[in-house]
Order: structure tokens, then C-alpha cells, then sequence
């Protein structure tokens, strides 16, 4: 079940199942589920697997069999009943494109949650108070699990008693451009309908606490 697998395919998923066609040794199935982000990746070296990794860019970083667990959406699926949920599941495959956006979250407490879309899946931060149109005002942005890439459409009603429960809308919506880019700081310009020019995401307190304003 390979699927032809071109150079900007984004294969997230990679997942060896064994099977045992003789009695001594055991065989590895192997399935490559494309598009699904996250899944776990396992190799098990040999040529298809060199070849494979190849053709996708995925490295093979040791000889013998392993896992390598992804960055990715099985927190987000963790924390979600998708039986209760409208919310994506994010399965789809989508090509996005510097996808920005923000969604106005009215849970308990009402909070504004920043959208980047950055390697297959939308970066995320809560932002607890109105984000910053205008110079000089700094917002607290807590980085929350990662989204999947059509998540930035949703809008709705998560039902009570699930993960954010609330209504969600979109605030803003547009485009991005990265311009600079290191572990705790981001530059990038902003091209939505209420922001509007270069912003900065620096992180300031712990691994998840970052600041966010627009840039002078
Ligand atoms: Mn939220």
C-alpha cells in the first residue's frame, strides 16, 4: 500500500507492523501513512528504508530498530473526545501556507489563542488579554499544545465538560512572514485584518511563557 511519495509529499507518519511469515524470523509490515501528522516514526534499517528515509528526508539515526516520537498532535489528541467534540481531527492533508490567525476563546476565562503554522502544524499560544494592535503594549502569550493545520477554520461550540469548553470565533486571519527565527525569540510580519506589520514572540519566564508585541 506505498503511495507514490514525491519530494514535498509531508510524510509525517512512518509505522512498522510485525508479522511473522515464518516461523523464525519476523517480517515487518510496513505501512507509511501519509499526511496523518505525528504519528511515530520507526525504522528498521535496510535499502527501503535508506531509500525511503531519502526520498523524504527523514533520517535514519540509528542501525537497529527504533522510535523516534514526532513533536506533534498527540497531546492535542489526548486531551480531546472527538465523539463529543466538533473539533478537528486533524487527519487531514493540507498544504496550508504561513497560515496566521487568531481565535477569541470564550472558556471560564476568556482568552485569544495565536495561530502559526509552522512544519506541518499550527504553533499555538494563549493569549490572555486583547492582542496588541499598536505599538507598546506587551502581552503574555503561554505557548499551548500544537493544533493541526485546519484547526485555524473552526469556529463553534466545544461542549461543556470537554478540553475548552466554550464558544470559539475567528478574530483575525491572514498570512505570515517569518524573518527571524531562533529557540526563544520569533520575528515575523503580521499581514491580518486587525494585525497588521512586524510582531515579535520572545520568550521571557520558563519554557512556556512568551511575550508578544508589535515591533517598534
Ligand atoms: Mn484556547
Amino acid at each position: 500500500m506505498m503511495k507514490d511519495i514525491g519530494h514535498n509529499t509531508h510524510v509525517e507518519g512512518l509505522v512498522f507492523s510485525r508479522n511473522s511469515r515464518n516461523s523464525k524470523t519476523h517480517g515487518f509490515g510496513i505501512f507509511a501513512y501519509i499526511g496523518i501528522p505525528n504519528c511515530i516514526y520507526a525504522f528498521k534499517k535496510s535499502d527501503f528504508c535508506e531509500a525511503f528515509a531519502r526520498a523524504t528526508h527523514i533520517r535514519l539515526l540509528f542501525h537497529n530498530f527504533l522510535w523516534v516520537r514526532q513533536m506533534g498532535l498527540e497531546e492535542y489528541r489526548k486531551k480531546r473526545d472527538f465523539k463529543k467534540t466538533d473539533e478537528t481531527k486533524g487527519y487531514k492533508k493540507l498544504k496550508g501556507g504561513n497560515i496566521y490567525g487568531i481565535q477569541k476563546h470564550q472558556t471560564r476565562h476568556l482568552h485569544y489563542d495565536l495561530r502559526l503554522e509552522m512544519n506541518g502544524v499550527l504553533k499555538s499560544w494563549a493569549i490572555p488579554k486583547t492582542p496588541p494592535t499598536e505599538i507598546g503594549i506587551k502581552r503574555l502569550a503561554v505557548q499551548v499544545e500544537d493544533h493541526p493545520i485546519d484547526y485555524s477554520s473552526f469556529e463553534g461550540i466545544i461542549p461543556e465538560g470537554e478540553y475548552g469548553a466554550g464558544t470559539v470565533e475567528i478574530w483575525d486571519k491572514g498570512k505570515y512572514i517569518l524573518k527571524e527565527k531562533n529557540e526563544d525569540k520569533l520575528i515575523f510580519e503580521i499581514r491580518g485584518n486587525k494585525l497588521k506589520g512586524d510582531y515579535c514572540l520572545v520568550r521571557f519566564k520558563g519554557k512556556k511563557n512568551w511575550l508578544f508585541f508589535k515591533k517598534k
